[in-house]
């Protein structure tokens, strides 16, 4: 049996009892200098769905028995694009499909040179030479890659075909990926023809989930509003911003924190897809950079993602990645291109889970840290919940409730924290959902006493493992 979730995966919790995002599943190609790179799987050669992490047969076996225990699976689509130009022509795919790239031939879908917009992109090199001009970004190559005719019904055709193949599989959404790269037009045509999720897992007429990339960190004219009509929409401003508050840069401290979401210029609540960091930005750099927090900085990590999911604004979505070995040069990751862990052949290593619960080969699974996965919890058992009770010092110890079901209090200051605050919620003995858990109706870590009048006690030294306390009504004693 195959692992159960693919190269690096990435959770959306609250959408269902657990989803799952895979890595991209159809054939790539194969890119051996440097050795197989994770942003190969971002080439696509063919709709086959066969990958580093495995084929069709393994891909509809992990589908199923994720469905069959609630988890739901969502793909990366990569249809903006298909390999660089200058992938060169063979069989040097991840399932042996003969393309030729300089020829704009990849027979195994097929497209030819008619399907790409070398016609329509109108700057010298054929490459998105300027973000200012929309017309480059959506007709244009971006980073060599060959630029699909999304205004083509034949292209639109085979991509929903693809998407199509993976939603009768029982695939229950889509990430879009590189979304900003085409027409919000040309994907509602593709998205216009997709079936409804498949009725042996989803109620008749459920329609796919559908989330677009779109980095907007404001400073283009492309905005992700204009996505809206399509499904949601990826949020980068959220992790750069939380992840320079946490850091304290610019100024920034956690009593600004005070209006987070549409108040610090973030699209709508409802439109938004959130998350701490992601696949690319997790490695220094792309979008947002340097203050981009990641398992790597795990204590400041799992306040960031703890805040997250404690507060209302967007569909929060949690990283789960593997470890590569850091390696700075005049601060930038040369090794930020690694693939994941794998074999000799080339195939991704399982996820295997060690007797402590952790995870083995590499993999970092931020999702089942203690803190992370109680988290999740909390916001499983807020949703819904208004923001409240809002209290801070003026600088970063700051504490929030979700109506009367969960409350949470972090001190990123640099000196302990001993506060009376008021938490909403009913008076009682709770165990902190970060220090540890309920577990036999008692607390394996700290406990939190809120008196008659919703008020408790916190003390938080600086110096602490998690300098954050989360309490909510399924942890009380
Ligand atoms: N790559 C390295 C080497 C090749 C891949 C690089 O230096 N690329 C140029 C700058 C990054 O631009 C890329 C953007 O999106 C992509 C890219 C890409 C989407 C893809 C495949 C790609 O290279 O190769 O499907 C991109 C798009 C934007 C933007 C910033 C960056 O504002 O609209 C990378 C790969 C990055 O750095 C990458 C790959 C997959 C993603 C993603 C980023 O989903 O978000
Ligand atoms: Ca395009």
């Amino acid at each position: 049996m195959k692992r159960t979730t693919e190269t690096r995966i990435s959770l959306l919790p609250l959408l269902m009892p657990a989803v799952t995002g895979v890595s991209p599943p159809n054939e790539n190609l194969v890119i051996t200098n440097p050795n197989r790179p994770w942003w190969e799987r971002y080439q696509p050669i063919s709709y086959k769905i066969c990958s580093r992490s495995g084929n069709e047969e393994q891909f509809k076996d992990m589908v199923k028995r994720c469905n069959n225990v609630g988890v739901r699976i969502y793909v990366d689509a990569v249809v903006n694009h298909m390999c660089g130009a200058a992938g060169g022509s063979g069989t040097h795919s991840t399932c042996g499909s003969y393309f030729n790239a300089g020829n704009r031939d990849f027979p195994a879908v097929p497209y030819s040179g008619w399907d790409f917009n070398d016609g329509k992109c109108h700057t010298g090199s054929g490459e998105i030479e300027s973000y200012n001009d929309i017309y480059q970004v959506r007709d244009c190559r971006l980073s060599s890659l060959l630029d699909l005719a999304l205004e083509k019904d034949y292209v639109r055709s085979k991509v929903a075909e693809y998407m199509n193949h993976l939603i009768d599989i029982g695939v229950a959404g889509f990430r879009i990926d590189a979304a900003k790269h085409m027409w919000p037009g040309d994907i509602k045509a593709f998205l216009d023809k997709l079936h409804d999720l498949n009725t042996q897992w989803f109620s008749a007429g459920t329609r796919p989930f559908i989330y677009q990339e779109v980095i907007d960190l404001g400073g283009e004219p492309i905005k992700g509003s204009e996505y809206f009509g399509n499904g949601r929409v990826t949020e980068f401003k959220y992790g750069a911003k939380l992840g320079t508050v946490l850091r304290k840069w610019d100024g920034e401290k956690m009593a600004y924190l005070k209006n987070w979401g549409e108040g610090w210029g973030f699209v709508p609540s409802d439109r938004a897809l959130v998350f701490v960091d992601n696949h690319d930005n997790q490695r220094g750099h792309g979008a947002g950079g340097a203050s981009i927090l990641t398992f790597w900085d795990a204590r400041l990590y799992k306040m960031a993602v703890g805040f997250m999911l404690a507060h209302p604004y967007g569909l929060t979505r949690v990283m789960s990645s593997f470890r590569w070995p850091r390696y700075f040069e005049n601060g930038k990751d040369v090794n930020d291109w690694y693939g994941p862990p794998s074999n000799a052949d080339g195939s991704t290593k399982a996820v295997t889970i060690n007797a402590d619960t952790t995870c083995g080969n590499d993999w970092v699974c931020e999702h089942r840290w203690r803190q992370i996965r109680n988290m999740v919890i909390f916001r499983n058992v807020v949703d819904g919940e208004p923001f409240s009770n809002w209290w801070d010092n003026g600088s970063n110890q700051v504490a929030f409730g979700r109506g009367n079901k969960g409350f949470i209090i972090f001190n990123n200051d640099d000196w302990n924290m001993n506060v009376y605050v008021q938490t909403g919620l009913p008076a009682g003995t709770y165990c902190d959902v970060i220090s540890g858990q309920k577990e036999d109706n008692r607390c394996t870590g700290k406990q939190v006493y809120v008196s008659g009048d919703g008020k408790a006690n916190f003390q938080i030294n600086t110096d602490a493992e998690d300098p954050f306390i989360a309490i909510h009504v399924d942890a009380k004693l």
